[in-house]
């Protein structure tokens, strides 16, 4: 049984509401956490190597360090909650049913950078934890944890939520600025970062929900044990939103030393595939990382069983990896179709994209609709070396990630499915594609 260090106390009846998360010991990491300066808090963080656990893993100790702090300028933290990604649903879970985790850690993190109005941006479809959230925050507030003055430092804090209105451009970090200031949720042309020039242009912290809930347990157990936790710089805890053919799909907390098979097969977590099919594929990450067949998801470049932590799903670049990301696990069985799920994720980038770059604006349009073709039985062989060179014209050439995002899982589909592609060209009039790229576990 793997250490849960955010989902431990999830269980306990009545722990959304704040006498019941406080007899648990909800708060105590705050009491710790302001007997120390902000600068060890920092510290702690960067020695716990913690990674951002929205879908880029950068370190977070360093990117606080980054926080850029002029004379008479606020600062300010924002908490992406805009979660978005296909697949990723693990943030929903800790704010519906441990909000004064995040409470906390956002507590501890606005006193570590200095940021006195902190808000949470919220993906604008979870209408229903806005609520729990303002509860939770009202409850902070009415115990002394937020306001004026915080445990007698002279620190004051408010906590702001900010709901979105549905787009999934503004999970990315500059785009949520734009939106949280009001405007257009456009991405920003980076640098500068938002630690030096981000909300109403003054030095800004953007961290994902479960990163910033993370900093309770940091402060907790201390820095060196959570560091301890997991494997090489996969350290502490991750939260795996799993879906698709599962048995048991849902959140689970891992400790990043299991392994994929473990994960998808033991009984404590996804309990196996559904309706006793085989495993096809996996987009481990979130939809924007590499989908990739199960002979290459459970054994690595190098032949070694592949663990469920940011180095090893990366092994081989994306010839024969893929990435950690959100930690959205989308599970295919055999009666998947590789085509048809690539067109479904085209067919959302295109949507979600921004237009601002014509690489992306024009790139997902055509990528849609090069694979509705294919997958309709209209399409030509020379259509998938189109799609090849298409993604390849987005990747690299936009101004925020989403191009890549869109560019990837067009490019693993073909480099690990093509037959599958080919086939549905050369059988056009034929149902249900099955048994493409089945390892034979
Ligand atoms: C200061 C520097 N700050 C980097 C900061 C930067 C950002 C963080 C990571 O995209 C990915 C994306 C999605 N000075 C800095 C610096 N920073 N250098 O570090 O930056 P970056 O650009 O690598 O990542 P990002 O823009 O945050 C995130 C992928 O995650 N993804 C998406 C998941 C979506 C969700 C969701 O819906 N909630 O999680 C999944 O894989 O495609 O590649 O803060 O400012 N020199
Ligand atoms: Fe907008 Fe796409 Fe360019 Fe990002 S890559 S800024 S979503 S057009």
């Amino acid at each position: 049984m793997g250490r849960k260090l955010l989902l431990d106390k999830a269980h306990i009846e009545g722990i959304r509401y704040y006498d019941t998360y406080r007899k648990n010991g909800g708060y105590a990491a705050v009491e710790k956490a302001f007997k120390m300066s902000p600068a060890d808090i920092v510290e702690e963080v960067k020695k716990s190597g913690l990674r951002g656990r929205g879908g880029a893993g950068f370190p977070t100790g360093l990117k606080w360090s980054f926080l850029a702090k002029p004379e008479g300028v606020p600062r300010y933290l924002v908490c992406n909650a805009d979660e978005s990604e296909p697949g990723t649903f693990k943030d929903r879970y800790l704010m519906e049913f441990i909000p004064h985790l995040l409470i906390e850690g956002l507590i501890i993190s606005s006193y570590a950078l200095g940021s006195h109005r902190t808000y949470i941006y919220i993906r604008g479809e979870y209408a229903w934890i806005v609520d729990i959230l303002e509860q939770a925050i009202a409850e902070a507030n009415q115990a002394g944890w937020l306001g004026k003055n915080i445990l007698n430092s002279g620190f004051d804090c408010q906590i702001y939520v900010q709901r979105g209105a549905g787009a999934y451009i503004c999970g990315e970090e500059t785009a949520l600025i734009e939106s949280l200031e009001g405007k257009r949720g456009n991405p920003r042309i980076k640098p500068p970062f938002p630690a030096v020039k981000g909300l109403w242009d003054s030095p800004t912290v953007v961290n994902n929900v479960e990163t910033l809930a993370a900093v309770v347990p940091i402060m907790n157990i201390g820095a060196e044990e959570y560091s301890k936790i997991g494997i090489g710089k996969s350290t502490g805890t991750k939260l795996i939103s799993a879906c698709g053919n599962l048995n048991k799909p849902g959140v689970y907390e891992i400790d990043m030393t299991i392994s994929v098979e473990e994960f998808i097969f033991s009984d404590e977590y996804c309990g196996g595939i559904a309706n006793g099919k085989r495993l096809k594929a996996c987009i481990p990450g979130g939809s924007s990382v590499p989908i990739l067949p199960a002979n290459l998801l459970l054994k690595t470049a190098k032949g070694e069983t592949r663990m469920m932590n940011y180095e090893s799903l990366a092994d081989g670049g994306f010839a024969t990896g893929t990435m950690m990301g959100s930690g959205g696990f989308i599970v295919l069985d055999e009666d998947q179709c590789v085509v048809r799920h690539t067109f479904s994720l085209a067919r959302f980038y295109r949507h979600e994209s921004c237009g601002q770059c014509s690489p992306c604006r024009e790139g997902t349009g055509w990528m849609e609709k090069i694979l509705n073709n294919i997958e309709n039985g209209k399409g030509k062989m020379s259509d998938i070396d189109l799609l090849w060179d298409i993604q390849r014209k987005i990747e690299g050439n936009t101004i925020c990630p989403l191009g890549d995002a869109a560019a990837w899982p067009v490019a693993a589909a073909i480099r690990h499915f093509r037959d599958e592609f080919e086939w549905h060209v050369t059988h056009p009039d034929e149902a249900q594609i099955r048994n493409f790229g089945l390892a034979h576990y």
